[in-house]
């Protein structure tokens, strides 16, 4: 039995990238099988996909039969199959859920492609306040985020002494902020952690750009 990780991935997805960081830091072996979210209407939405992930979502993770959805259940059952480096350390287990659901369950929701195609359709296209109004949102749940991480106040991380799952939340949803014109130079604590964990390994082979889907990378390859 092929016992390897398939990770249905999209490089700009943010809870794609959630799972590529903890694949990377734990050194699990993974094929990546990109969907693109954008082409044709969404590969998401496709019949066949759809019969895989009913969801129509990435990331989608199989691993011995099993069909994983949901990064904070994917990034549970890797650290159960593969305990370290520990995502979610016992002690600290309900602080780092509760930063990542800030971001799991109250920013990322929003800028989810399908609402914001739905923004778009419904107040026509007005792209500039659509921006606006999700740029508001993650602003509002980022300054959460911000004053939990700078209650940990003798660690550069998020939560306790070593990089968890809220460095994987933390990080992706940097990146998107700054997709819609966040200024980041409100987060100085988040900036922190974008700066220390930007010069580690696992945090630079799960960036957007280095994933075979980027149109960065099939530009360097023509
Ligand atoms: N709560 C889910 C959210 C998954 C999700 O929203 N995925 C986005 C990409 S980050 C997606 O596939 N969107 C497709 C669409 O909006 O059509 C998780 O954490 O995995």
């Amino acid at each position: 039995m092929n016992n390897k990780i398939k990770l249905y991935s999209y490089y700009r997805s943010s809870c794609s990238y959630r799972i590529r960081i903890a694949l990377y830091l734990k050194k699990i072996p993974f094929e990546y099988i990109p969907v693109h979210l954008t082409k044709s209407g969404g590969e998401q939405n496709s019949e066949e996909y759809k019969k895989l992930n009913p969801e129509a979502q990435v990331p989608c993770l199989i691993h011995n039969n099993q069909v994983l959805t949901q990064s904070m259940a994917i990034l549970q059952y890797l650290d159960d199959i593969y305990p370290s480096p520990s995502l979610f350390p016992k002690d600290k287990k309900a602080q780092i859920i509760s930063l990542c659901e800030i971001i799991n369950s109250g920013i990322q929701p929003l800028q989810n492609l399908k609402v914001l195609k739905y923004l778009k359709t419904s107040y026509s296209g007005r792209q500039k306040e659509i921006t606006q109004w999700l740029s508001f949102w993650i602003q509002n749940g980022l300054s959460s985020v911000e004053k939990k991480a700078r209650e940990n106040k003798c660690s550069p991380f998020a939560i306790g002494n070593s990089i968890t799952a809220a460095e994987l939340f933390i990080i992706p949803q940097i990146y998107n902020a700054r997709r819609f014109n966040v200024n980041m130079n409100n987060f100085p604590k988040l900036l922190e952690i974008e700066e220390l964990c930007k010069h580690l390994h696992p945090f630079k082979k799960a960036h957007p750009d280095q994933q075979p889907d980027s149109p960065w990378q099939s530009r360097k390859n023509q």
